[in-house]
Protein backbone atom coordinates (compact mmCIF):
# COMPACT_ATOMS: atom_id res chain seq x y z
CA UNK A 1 0.00 0.00 0.00
CA UNK A 2 1.07 3.04 -0.86
CA UNK A 3 2.35 5.06 2.38
CA UNK A 4 1.49 9.45 2.07
CA UNK A 5 3.32 11.20 4.41
CA UNK A 6 3.43 15.09 4.46
CA UNK A 7 5.88 16.34 6.58
CA UNK A 8 5.27 19.34 8.35
CA UNK A 9 7.67 22.37 8.22
CA UNK A 10 7.93 24.61 11.16
CA UNK A 11 10.19 27.68 11.10
CA UNK A 12 11.26 29.80 14.13
CA UNK A 13 12.58 32.99 14.26
CA UNK A 14 14.27 32.68 18.04
CA UNK A 15 13.97 35.06 20.45
CA UNK A 16 17.09 37.45 20.09
CA UNK A 17 16.23 40.21 21.64
CA UNK A 18 17.29 39.60 25.15
CA UNK A 19 20.78 39.69 23.83
CA UNK A 20 20.68 42.53 20.99
CA UNK A 21 18.61 44.86 22.62
CA UNK A 22 20.78 45.50 25.39
CA UNK A 23 20.49 49.20 24.30
CA UNK A 24 17.64 51.03 22.49
CA UNK A 25 18.90 51.76 19.21
CA UNK A 26 18.01 48.44 18.61
CA UNK A 27 14.19 49.27 18.61
CA UNK A 28 12.50 48.70 15.97
CA UNK A 29 11.56 44.99 14.13
CA UNK A 30 12.50 43.44 11.06
CA UNK A 31 10.55 40.45 9.39
CA UNK A 32 12.17 37.48 9.41
CA UNK A 33 13.05 37.40 5.29
CA UNK A 34 15.89 34.45 5.30
CA UNK A 35 12.60 32.39 6.73
CA UNK A 36 10.16 33.85 4.20
CA UNK A 37 12.13 33.01 1.11
CA UNK A 38 12.65 29.57 2.38
CA UNK A 39 8.74 29.09 3.04
CA UNK A 40 8.23 30.47 -0.24
CA UNK A 41 9.77 28.32 -1.96
CA UNK A 42 8.77 24.91 0.11
CA UNK A 43 5.26 25.84 -0.35
CA UNK A 44 6.01 26.41 -4.00
CA UNK A 45 7.02 22.76 -4.36
CA UNK A 46 4.04 21.85 -2.51
CA UNK A 47 4.74 21.40 1.24
CA UNK A 48 3.03 23.08 3.74
CA UNK A 49 5.20 25.20 6.41
CA UNK A 50 4.36 27.76 8.96
CA UNK A 51 6.56 30.74 10.65
CA UNK A 52 6.91 31.62 14.26
CA UNK A 53 7.77 34.87 14.63
CA UNK A 54 9.33 34.76 18.36
CA UNK A 55 10.28 38.50 18.16
CA UNK A 56 7.14 39.75 16.33
CA UNK A 57 4.73 38.11 19.36
CA UNK A 58 7.58 38.61 21.90
CA UNK A 59 7.94 34.78 22.84
CA UNK A 60 10.72 34.65 25.13
CA UNK A 61 12.50 31.35 25.63
CA UNK A 62 10.58 30.86 28.77
CA UNK A 63 7.42 30.52 27.37
CA UNK A 64 8.28 29.37 23.80
CA UNK A 65 6.76 25.84 24.88
CA UNK A 66 3.28 27.21 24.88
CA UNK A 67 3.37 27.87 20.90
CA UNK A 68 4.67 24.99 20.05
CA UNK A 69 2.69 22.01 17.85
CA UNK A 70 3.17 18.42 18.73
CA UNK A 71 3.27 17.80 15.20
CA UNK A 72 6.37 19.42 13.89
CA UNK A 73 8.68 16.40 11.22
CA UNK A 74 10.76 19.25 10.47
CA UNK A 75 12.17 22.01 12.44
CA UNK A 76 13.81 24.99 10.84
CA UNK A 77 16.04 27.90 12.28
CA UNK A 78 18.31 30.73 11.06
CA UNK A 79 21.38 31.46 13.13
CA UNK A 80 23.43 34.96 13.46
CA UNK A 81 26.39 34.26 15.81
CA UNK A 82 25.02 36.42 18.74
CA UNK A 83 21.98 34.27 19.19
CA UNK A 84 22.45 31.27 17.73
CA UNK A 85 23.12 29.63 21.21
CA UNK A 86 19.08 30.88 21.20
CA UNK A 87 18.68 29.08 18.15
CA UNK A 88 20.15 26.08 19.85
CA UNK A 89 17.29 26.12 22.92
CA UNK A 90 14.73 26.72 20.69
CA UNK A 91 15.59 23.63 18.98
CA UNK A 92 15.57 21.78 22.48
CA UNK A 93 12.30 23.00 23.22
CA UNK A 94 10.77 21.74 20.22
CA UNK A 95 12.08 18.43 20.59
CA UNK A 96 10.79 18.09 24.19
CA UNK A 97 7.29 18.03 22.61
CA UNK A 98 8.74 16.48 19.39
CA UNK A 99 11.30 14.34 20.42
CA UNK A 100 11.30 12.92 16.13
CA UNK A 101 11.39 15.82 14.43
CA UNK A 102 14.84 16.92 12.34
CA UNK A 103 16.00 19.99 13.45
CA UNK A 104 18.10 22.30 10.93
CA UNK A 105 19.77 25.75 10.92
CA UNK A 106 20.91 27.61 8.46
CA UNK A 107 22.14 31.16 8.25
CA UNK A 108 25.37 32.86 8.53
CA UNK A 109 27.08 32.00 11.71
CA UNK A 110 26.04 27.88 10.42
CA UNK A 111 27.39 28.51 6.87
CA UNK A 112 30.89 29.59 8.54
CA UNK A 113 31.39 27.28 11.20
CA UNK A 114 29.22 24.12 10.62
CA UNK A 115 31.64 21.40 11.79
CA UNK A 116 32.03 23.16 14.93
CA UNK A 117 27.82 24.48 14.93
CA UNK A 118 27.14 20.87 14.76
CA UNK A 119 29.23 19.35 17.74
CA UNK A 120 28.29 22.25 19.85
CA UNK A 121 24.67 21.37 19.94
CA UNK A 122 23.58 17.88 19.78
CA UNK A 123 19.96 18.17 19.61
CA UNK A 124 20.67 19.75 16.54
CA UNK A 125 20.59 17.23 13.19
CA UNK A 126 21.58 19.62 10.15
CA UNK A 127 23.09 22.51 8.83
CA UNK A 128 22.53 24.47 5.65
CA UNK A 129 25.60 26.18 3.83
CA UNK A 130 24.73 29.40 2.32
CA UNK A 131 21.91 30.15 0.14
CA UNK A 132 19.51 27.83 1.21
CA UNK A 133 16.47 27.46 -0.26
CA UNK A 134 16.96 24.67 -3.08
CA UNK A 135 19.08 22.76 -0.63
CA UNK A 136 16.58 22.93 1.86
CA UNK A 137 14.07 21.61 -0.80
CA UNK A 138 15.81 18.74 -1.36
CA UNK A 139 16.31 17.95 2.54
CA UNK A 140 12.64 17.91 3.19
CA UNK A 141 11.89 15.87 0.58
CA UNK A 142 14.68 13.49 1.09
CA UNK A 143 13.06 13.61 4.93
CA UNK A 144 9.11 12.94 3.63
CA UNK A 145 10.35 10.24 1.64
CA UNK A 146 12.58 8.27 4.02
CA UNK A 147 15.39 8.55 1.65
CA UNK A 148 19.38 8.96 2.68
CA UNK A 149 20.06 12.61 3.29
CA UNK A 150 23.92 11.93 3.85
CA UNK A 151 25.15 13.64 -0.04
CA UNK A 152 22.91 16.47 -0.27
CA UNK A 153 25.03 19.46 -1.39
CA UNK A 154 25.00 22.33 0.67
CA UNK A 155 24.49 20.25 4.23
CA UNK A 156 26.22 19.55 7.06
CA UNK A 157 24.78 16.56 8.87
CA UNK A 158 26.00 13.53 11.51
CA UNK A 159 27.55 10.26 10.19
CA UNK A 160 26.84 7.24 10.99
CA UNK A 161 30.48 7.11 12.72
CA UNK A 162 29.29 10.05 15.07
CA UNK A 163 31.31 12.53 13.05
CA UNK A 164 30.19 15.73 11.37
CA UNK A 165 30.37 15.48 7.92
CA UNK A 166 29.96 18.68 6.04
CA UNK A 167 29.37 18.66 2.24
CA UNK A 168 30.17 21.05 -0.72
CA UNK A 169 28.13 23.72 -1.51
CA UNK A 170 25.66 23.67 -4.04
CA UNK A 171 26.13 26.47 -6.73
CA UNK A 172 23.91 30.16 -6.26
CA UNK A 173 20.49 30.04 -7.92
CA UNK A 174 20.84 31.82 -11.30
CA UNK A 175 17.55 33.38 -11.91
CA UNK A 176 16.45 35.17 -8.78
CA UNK A 177 13.55 36.49 -10.55
CA UNK A 178 12.36 32.74 -10.82
CA UNK A 179 12.02 32.44 -7.07
CA UNK A 180 8.87 33.60 -5.59
CA UNK A 181 8.32 36.45 -3.48
CA UNK A 182 8.78 35.42 0.15
CA UNK A 183 5.40 34.42 2.29
CA UNK A 184 4.49 37.36 3.60
CA UNK A 185 1.22 35.92 4.29
CA UNK A 186 3.13 33.76 6.82
CA UNK A 187 4.02 37.19 8.87
CA UNK A 188 2.63 39.26 10.87
CA UNK A 189 3.13 42.31 8.70
CA UNK A 190 1.56 44.71 10.88
CA UNK A 191 3.56 44.38 13.28
CA UNK A 192 6.90 45.31 11.86
CA UNK A 193 8.63 48.82 12.13
CA UNK A 194 12.14 50.24 11.67
CA UNK A 195 14.85 50.78 14.11
CA UNK A 196 14.22 53.91 15.82
CA UNK A 197 17.37 55.64 14.58
CA UNK A 198 16.63 55.05 10.73
CA UNK A 199 13.78 57.67 10.54
CA UNK A 200 11.90 60.47 10.25
CA UNK A 201 14.31 63.07 10.03
CA UNK A 202 11.99 65.42 8.51
CA UNK A 203 8.89 63.73 10.36
CA UNK A 204 7.32 62.80 7.13
CA UNK A 205 8.03 58.99 6.63
CA UNK A 206 4.82 57.03 7.94
CA UNK A 207 6.95 54.28 9.93
CA UNK A 208 4.36 51.62 9.24
CA UNK A 209 3.39 49.25 7.87
CA UNK A 210 7.10 48.22 7.39
CA UNK A 211 9.35 45.58 5.57
CA UNK A 212 12.83 44.98 4.75
CA UNK A 213 13.12 44.12 1.10
CA UNK A 214 15.77 42.90 -1.01
CA UNK A 215 16.24 43.78 -4.56
CA UNK A 216 19.62 41.81 -5.39
CA UNK A 217 21.62 39.22 -3.45
CA UNK A 218 25.90 39.32 -2.53
CA UNK A 219 28.28 42.17 -2.95
CA UNK A 220 31.61 41.82 -4.44
CA UNK A 221 33.59 43.62 -2.43
CA UNK A 222 35.86 41.88 0.39
CA UNK A 223 35.88 44.29 3.38
CA UNK A 224 37.44 42.23 6.24
CA UNK A 225 34.74 42.21 8.95
CA UNK A 226 31.66 41.73 6.74
CA UNK A 227 30.34 38.01 6.73
CA UNK A 228 28.25 39.03 3.91
CA UNK A 229 30.25 36.56 1.41
CA UNK A 230 29.26 33.52 3.91
CA UNK A 231 26.23 33.56 3.11
CA UNK A 232 26.29 34.64 -0.39
CA UNK A 233 29.77 34.39 -1.98
CA UNK A 234 31.06 37.73 -3.85
CA UNK A 235 29.01 37.13 -6.95
CA UNK A 236 26.29 39.77 -7.22
CA UNK A 237 23.00 38.55 -8.59
CA UNK A 238 20.31 41.20 -9.28
CA UNK A 239 16.50 40.16 -9.59
CA UNK A 240 15.00 42.74 -12.61
CA UNK A 241 13.12 46.05 -11.93
CA UNK A 242 10.16 44.25 -13.31
CA UNK A 243 10.28 41.84 -10.46
CA UNK A 244 11.36 44.43 -7.93
CA UNK A 245 8.53 46.71 -8.64
CA UNK A 246 6.30 43.62 -8.86
CA UNK A 247 7.13 42.93 -5.16
CA UNK A 248 6.44 46.31 -4.05
CA UNK A 249 3.30 46.82 -5.84
CA UNK A 250 2.59 43.70 -3.68
CA UNK A 251 3.71 45.16 -0.46
CA UNK A 252 2.34 48.35 -0.68
CA UNK A 253 -1.13 47.02 -2.14
CA UNK A 254 -1.45 44.09 -0.43
CA UNK A 255 0.33 45.33 2.73
CA UNK A 256 -0.23 48.84 2.85
CA UNK A 257 3.85 49.21 3.40
CA UNK A 258 4.81 52.87 3.42
CA UNK A 259 8.04 52.28 4.62
CA UNK A 260 10.94 49.78 2.81
CA UNK A 261 14.36 48.44 4.08
CA UNK A 262 16.07 48.26 1.44
CA UNK A 263 18.83 46.24 2.68
CA UNK A 264 21.06 45.14 -0.64
CA UNK A 265 24.28 44.83 0.28
CA UNK A 266 24.56 48.21 -2.01
CA UNK A 267 21.10 48.83 -3.42
CA UNK A 268 21.84 52.37 -5.81
CA UNK A 269 24.38 50.72 -8.16
CA UNK A 270 24.49 53.27 -11.25
CA UNK A 271 22.77 51.44 -14.68
CA UNK A 272 19.90 51.09 -15.82
CA UNK A 273 18.40 48.69 -13.29
CA UNK A 274 18.79 51.51 -10.73
CA UNK A 275 17.05 54.13 -13.55
CA UNK A 276 14.03 51.90 -14.05
CA UNK A 277 13.25 50.77 -10.00
CA UNK A 278 13.44 54.56 -9.87
CA UNK A 279 11.55 55.53 -12.52
CA UNK A 280 8.99 53.28 -11.38
CA UNK A 281 8.95 54.05 -7.92
CA UNK A 282 8.33 57.61 -9.13
CA UNK A 283 5.42 56.53 -11.68
CA UNK A 284 3.77 54.80 -9.22
CA UNK A 285 3.81 57.89 -6.60
CA UNK A 286 3.27 55.34 -4.10
CA UNK A 287 2.92 57.06 -0.49
CA UNK A 288 5.76 54.57 0.18
CA UNK A 289 9.73 55.62 1.50
CA UNK A 290 12.71 53.94 1.54
CA UNK A 291 16.48 53.75 3.05
CA UNK A 292 18.93 51.74 1.56
CA UNK A 293 23.09 51.18 1.81
CA UNK A 294 25.56 52.33 -0.64
CA UNK A 295 29.43 52.92 -0.41
CA UNK A 296 30.89 56.40 -0.60
CA UNK A 297 32.78 55.53 -3.60
CA UNK A 298 29.84 54.88 -5.43
CA UNK A 299 28.33 58.37 -5.23
CA UNK A 300 28.97 60.09 -8.70
CA UNK A 301 26.46 61.52 -10.15
CA UNK A 302 23.94 64.09 -8.64
CA UNK A 303 21.22 63.96 -11.19
CA UNK A 304 20.62 60.11 -10.02
CA UNK A 305 21.28 61.22 -6.41
CA UNK A 306 18.41 64.04 -6.89
CA UNK A 307 16.27 60.63 -8.45
CA UNK A 308 17.06 58.36 -5.24
CA UNK A 309 16.04 61.15 -3.22
CA UNK A 310 12.84 61.73 -5.22
CA UNK A 311 12.26 58.25 -5.78
CA UNK A 312 11.55 58.27 -2.15
CA UNK A 313 14.54 57.56 -0.16
CA UNK A 314 14.58 59.10 3.35
CA UNK A 315 17.82 57.77 4.51
CA UNK A 316 20.95 57.09 2.94
CA UNK A 317 23.36 54.60 4.89
CA UNK A 318 27.20 54.50 4.47
CA UNK A 319 29.35 52.32 6.24
CA UNK A 320 32.11 54.63 6.00
CA UNK A 321 33.82 52.39 9.00
CA UNK A 322 36.79 54.67 9.63
CA UNK A 323 38.63 58.32 8.94
CA UNK A 324 41.78 56.76 8.95
CA UNK A 325 43.03 55.95 5.48
CA UNK A 326 45.48 53.14 7.48
CA UNK A 327 42.30 51.75 9.02
CA UNK A 328 40.58 51.63 5.78
CA UNK A 329 43.72 49.63 4.22
CA UNK A 330 43.62 47.74 7.08
CA UNK A 331 39.96 46.72 6.03
CA UNK A 332 40.28 46.29 2.65
CA UNK A 333 37.39 48.62 2.36
CA UNK A 334 39.55 50.60 -0.89
CA UNK A 335 38.03 53.87 0.07
CA UNK A 336 39.33 57.59 0.68
CA UNK A 337 39.19 60.49 2.56
CA UNK A 338 38.34 62.51 -0.33
CA UNK A 339 35.78 59.96 -1.19
CA UNK A 340 34.14 60.21 2.19
CA UNK A 341 34.00 64.39 1.59
CA UNK A 342 32.16 64.03 -1.34
CA UNK A 343 30.16 61.46 -1.14
CA UNK A 344 28.31 63.68 2.14
CA UNK A 345 28.68 66.67 0.12
CA UNK A 346 26.53 65.56 -2.83
CA UNK A 347 23.77 63.94 -0.81
CA UNK A 348 23.22 67.09 1.16
CA UNK A 349 23.40 69.03 -2.38
CA UNK A 350 20.33 66.23 -3.28
CA UNK A 351 18.79 66.88 -0.22
CA UNK A 352 19.40 63.15 1.43
CA UNK A 353 19.15 62.44 5.02
CA UNK A 354 22.08 60.24 5.46
CA UNK A 355 24.09 58.19 7.73
CA UNK A 356 27.67 57.40 8.32
CA UNK A 357 28.60 53.56 10.62
CA UNK A 358 32.24 53.32 12.11
CA UNK A 359 33.62 50.89 13.21
CA UNK A 360 35.92 51.06 16.73
CA UNK A 361 39.13 48.87 16.95
CA UNK A 362 39.56 47.43 13.79
CA UNK A 363 43.44 45.92 14.01
CA UNK A 364 45.38 48.73 12.95
CA UNK A 365 43.34 51.39 15.03
CA UNK A 366 45.02 53.21 17.77
CA UNK A 367 43.74 56.65 19.88
CA UNK A 368 45.08 58.38 16.99
CA UNK A 369 43.55 56.78 14.38
CA UNK A 370 39.97 57.22 16.20
CA UNK A 371 40.55 61.05 16.71
CA UNK A 372 41.05 61.11 12.75
CA UNK A 373 37.53 59.32 11.96
CA UNK A 374 36.02 61.38 14.66
CA UNK A 375 37.15 64.41 13.33
CA UNK A 376 36.41 63.62 10.08
CA UNK A 377 32.84 62.91 10.47
CA UNK A 378 32.46 65.91 12.74
CA UNK A 379 33.41 67.92 9.26
CA UNK A 380 31.60 66.02 7.20
CA UNK A 381 28.40 66.07 9.78
CA UNK A 382 26.29 63.31 8.40
CA UNK A 383 22.68 63.04 9.63
CA UNK A 384 23.52 60.67 12.38
CA UNK A 385 26.54 58.41 13.07
CA UNK A 386 27.06 54.86 14.63
CA UNK A 387 29.83 54.33 16.44
CA UNK A 388 29.89 49.90 16.58
CA UNK A 389 32.79 47.66 18.02
CA UNK A 390 34.61 45.79 15.88
CA UNK A 391 33.44 42.24 15.93
CA UNK A 392 35.60 39.24 14.03
CA UNK A 393 32.66 37.80 12.76
CA UNK A 394 32.96 34.02 11.89
CA UNK A 395 34.13 33.32 8.23
CA UNK A 396 35.51 36.53 8.00
CA UNK A 397 39.16 37.60 7.57
CA UNK A 398 39.02 39.87 10.52
CA UNK A 399 37.72 36.41 12.55
CA UNK A 400 41.33 34.87 10.66
CA UNK A 401 43.35 37.82 11.95
CA UNK A 402 42.02 37.89 15.91
CA UNK A 403 42.26 34.04 15.44
CA UNK A 404 46.11 34.56 14.54
CA UNK A 405 46.81 36.90 16.93
CA UNK A 406 44.92 35.41 19.70
CA UNK A 407 43.16 39.29 20.13
CA UNK A 408 39.65 37.24 21.13
CA UNK A 409 39.09 37.79 24.98
CA UNK A 410 35.55 37.18 25.32
CA UNK A 411 34.06 34.28 23.00
CA UNK A 412 30.65 34.09 24.62
CA UNK A 413 28.37 34.37 21.24
CA UNK A 414 25.99 36.85 23.56
CA UNK A 415 28.66 39.12 23.11
CA UNK A 416 29.21 39.23 19.20
CA UNK A 417 27.06 41.90 18.77
CA UNK A 418 28.12 45.65 17.43
CA UNK A 419 27.05 47.29 20.53
CA UNK A 420 28.13 45.33 23.49
CA UNK A 421 28.29 45.09 26.80
CA UNK A 422 31.74 43.23 26.55
CA UNK A 423 33.40 43.47 23.64
CA UNK A 424 34.63 40.25 22.16
CA UNK A 425 38.22 41.15 20.73
CA UNK A 426 40.60 43.91 21.49
CA UNK A 427 43.37 44.97 18.87
CA UNK A 428 47.27 45.43 19.23
CA UNK A 429 46.68 48.86 20.54
CA UNK A 430 43.28 49.14 22.34
CA UNK A 431 42.15 46.79 24.79
CA UNK A 432 38.13 46.12 25.11
CA UNK A 433 38.10 48.79 27.83
CA UNK A 434 39.56 51.16 25.30
CA UNK A 435 37.33 50.76 22.95
CA UNK A 436 34.10 51.69 25.12
CA UNK A 437 35.60 54.46 25.97
CA UNK A 438 36.45 55.67 22.28
CA UNK A 439 32.93 54.35 21.34
CA UNK A 440 31.74 56.66 24.74
CA UNK A 441 33.52 59.57 23.86
CA UNK A 442 32.17 59.16 20.10
CA UNK A 443 28.82 59.73 21.41
CA UNK A 444 29.65 62.43 23.30
CA UNK A 445 31.36 64.78 20.93
CA UNK A 446 29.26 64.05 17.61
CA UNK A 447 25.79 64.26 19.40
CA UNK A 448 26.69 66.95 22.37
CA UNK A 449 28.35 69.45 19.92
CA UNK A 450 26.62 72.46 20.15
CA UNK A 451 26.67 73.73 16.14
CA UNK A 452 25.05 69.83 16.00
CA UNK A 453 22.07 70.27 18.72
CA UNK A 454 21.30 73.96 17.36
CA UNK A 455 20.73 72.85 13.59
CA UNK A 456 18.44 69.68 14.87
CA UNK A 457 16.23 72.27 17.18
CA UNK A 458 15.82 74.61 14.06
CA UNK A 459 15.20 72.25 11.77
CA UNK A 460 12.19 70.86 13.69
CA UNK A 461 8.82 71.43 11.73
CA UNK A 462 6.74 69.09 13.36
CA UNK A 463 5.66 66.92 16.34
CA UNK A 464 6.80 63.78 14.54
CA UNK A 465 10.55 65.06 14.89
CA UNK A 466 10.66 66.13 18.28
CA UNK A 467 9.10 62.87 18.94
CA UNK A 468 11.67 61.21 16.97
CA UNK A 469 14.40 63.34 18.39
CA UNK A 470 13.69 62.47 21.59
CA UNK A 471 13.90 58.42 20.59
CA UNK A 472 17.44 59.58 19.48
CA UNK A 473 18.55 61.49 22.45
CA UNK A 474 16.83 58.99 24.68
CA UNK A 475 19.28 55.95 23.03
CA UNK A 476 22.40 58.01 22.85
CA UNK A 477 21.77 58.67 26.46
CA UNK A 478 21.16 54.65 27.33
CA UNK A 479 24.37 54.22 25.58
CA UNK A 480 26.46 56.82 27.13
CA UNK A 481 25.54 55.14 30.68
CA UNK A 482 26.27 51.16 29.73
CA UNK A 483 28.35 50.25 32.48
CA UNK A 484 31.99 49.46 31.44
CA UNK A 485 33.91 46.13 31.90
CA UNK A 486 36.73 46.84 34.94
C1 LIG B 1 18.22 42.49 8.61
C2 LIG B 1 19.46 42.07 9.35
C3 LIG B 1 19.40 42.08 10.73
C4 LIG B 1 18.13 42.27 11.53
C5 LIG B 1 17.47 40.89 11.80
C6 LIG B 1 16.41 40.62 10.80
C7 LIG B 1 15.74 39.30 10.95
N1 LIG B 1 14.59 39.30 11.51
O1 LIG B 1 16.28 38.30 10.55
C8 LIG B 1 18.66 42.88 12.85
C9 LIG B 1 18.68 44.38 12.73
C10 LIG B 1 17.90 42.50 14.10
C11 LIG B 1 20.08 42.33 12.81
C12 LIG B 1 20.85 42.26 13.92
C13 LIG B 1 22.15 41.81 13.90
N2 LIG B 1 22.87 41.49 12.83
CO1 LIG B 1 22.17 41.41 11.08
N3 LIG B 1 21.72 41.45 9.32
C14 LIG B 1 20.64 41.72 8.65
C15 LIG B 1 20.87 41.68 7.14
C16 LIG B 1 21.13 43.10 6.66
C17 LIG B 1 19.76 41.07 6.34
C18 LIG B 1 19.25 39.69 6.83
C19 LIG B 1 18.32 39.13 5.81
O2 LIG B 1 17.12 39.17 5.97
N4 LIG B 1 18.86 38.71 4.67
C20 LIG B 1 18.09 38.19 3.56
C21 LIG B 1 17.85 36.71 3.71
C22 LIG B 1 17.19 36.15 2.47
O3 LIG B 1 19.12 36.14 3.90
P1 LIG B 1 19.48 35.26 5.16
O4 LIG B 1 18.78 35.75 6.35
O5 LIG B 1 20.94 35.12 5.21
O6 LIG B 1 18.83 33.87 4.77
C23 LIG B 1 19.31 33.00 3.76
C24 LIG B 1 20.35 32.01 4.26
O7 LIG B 1 21.23 32.52 5.25
C25 LIG B 1 19.54 30.89 4.78
N5 LIG B 1 18.92 30.92 6.09
C26 LIG B 1 18.76 31.89 6.99
N6 LIG B 1 18.02 31.45 8.03
C27 LIG B 1 17.70 30.17 7.80
C28 LIG B 1 16.97 29.23 8.52
C29 LIG B 1 16.81 27.96 8.00
C30 LIG B 1 16.02 26.97 8.73
C31 LIG B 1 17.41 27.61 6.78
C32 LIG B 1 17.28 26.26 6.25
C33 LIG B 1 18.14 28.54 6.06
C34 LIG B 1 18.27 29.81 6.57
O8 LIG B 1 18.48 30.85 3.83
C35 LIG B 1 18.12 32.14 3.40
C36 LIG B 1 17.79 32.13 1.94
O9 LIG B 1 18.80 31.61 1.16
C37 LIG B 1 22.16 40.79 7.06
C38 LIG B 1 23.05 41.03 5.85
C39 LIG B 1 22.55 40.29 4.63
N7 LIG B 1 22.78 40.86 3.50
O10 LIG B 1 21.96 39.22 4.69
C40 LIG B 1 22.85 41.12 8.37
C41 LIG B 1 23.67 40.04 9.10
C42 LIG B 1 22.90 38.76 9.03
N8 LIG B 1 23.71 40.54 10.48
C43 LIG B 1 24.82 40.38 11.01
C44 LIG B 1 25.14 40.82 12.31
C45 LIG B 1 26.59 40.75 12.71
C46 LIG B 1 24.16 41.33 13.15
C47 LIG B 1 24.35 41.84 14.58
C48 LIG B 1 25.36 41.12 15.42
C49 LIG B 1 24.70 43.32 14.42
C50 LIG B 1 24.52 44.17 15.62
N9 LIG B 1 23.87 45.26 15.38
O11 LIG B 1 24.97 43.93 16.67
C51 LIG B 1 22.94 41.68 15.16
C52 LIG B 1 22.72 40.29 15.80
C53 LIG B 1 21.27 39.98 16.05
C54 LIG B 1 21.00 38.55 16.37
N10 LIG B 1 19.88 38.03 16.00
O12 LIG B 1 21.77 37.85 16.96
C55 LIG B 1 25.79 39.62 10.14
C56 LIG B 1 25.77 38.13 10.58
C57 LIG B 1 27.10 37.56 10.93
C58 LIG B 1 27.02 36.56 12.05
N11 LIG B 1 27.85 35.55 11.99
O13 LIG B 1 26.29 36.67 12.98
C59 LIG B 1 25.19 39.91 8.70
C60 LIG B 1 25.46 38.82 7.67
C61 LIG B 1 25.76 41.27 8.26
C62 LIG B 1 27.13 41.24 7.68
N12 LIG B 1 27.26 41.60 6.41
O14 LIG B 1 28.10 40.94 8.32
N13 LIG B 1 20.45 41.97 11.59
S1 LIG C 1 30.98 45.91 4.03
FE1 LIG C 1 29.64 46.46 2.36
S2 LIG C 1 31.04 46.77 0.64
FE2 LIG C 1 32.19 45.66 2.18
S3 LIG C 1 31.94 43.49 1.61
FE3 LIG C 1 30.34 43.98 3.11
S4 LIG C 1 28.55 44.55 1.96
FE4 LIG C 1 30.32 44.65 0.57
Amino acid sequence: MLRIFMANVFLINAPYTEVYSKVPTAEGLNPPLGLAYIAAYLRENGHEIKILDCEAFKIGLKDLHKYIPSDIDVLGVGSMSASVNSSNKTIEIVKERNPDCKAVMGGSHMSAIPELTLKSYPKLDYGIMGEAEETMLELVNAIEKEKDTENILGTASRAKDGNVRVNPRRSLIEDLDKMPYPAYDLLPMKKYSPPAHHTNFDGTVKLTPFSLFFSSRGCAYNCTYCASKVVWTRKMRFRSAENVLGEIDLLHQDYGVHCLEIADDIFPIEGPRLHKILDGLIERNYDLKFNCLNRVDLVRKLDTMKKIRKAGCYLMRFGVESGSEIVLKSMKKYTTKDQIRDAFKMCKEAGIPNSASLIIGHPGETRETFRETLDLMKEVQPTIAHFFIAIPLVGTELYDMAIKDNLIENPDWENWVQMPEIPVMRNESLSPHDMLELRKMAYKEFYFRPSYLIQKFLSIRNFEQIKYYLRGARAVVSLLKVKEIA
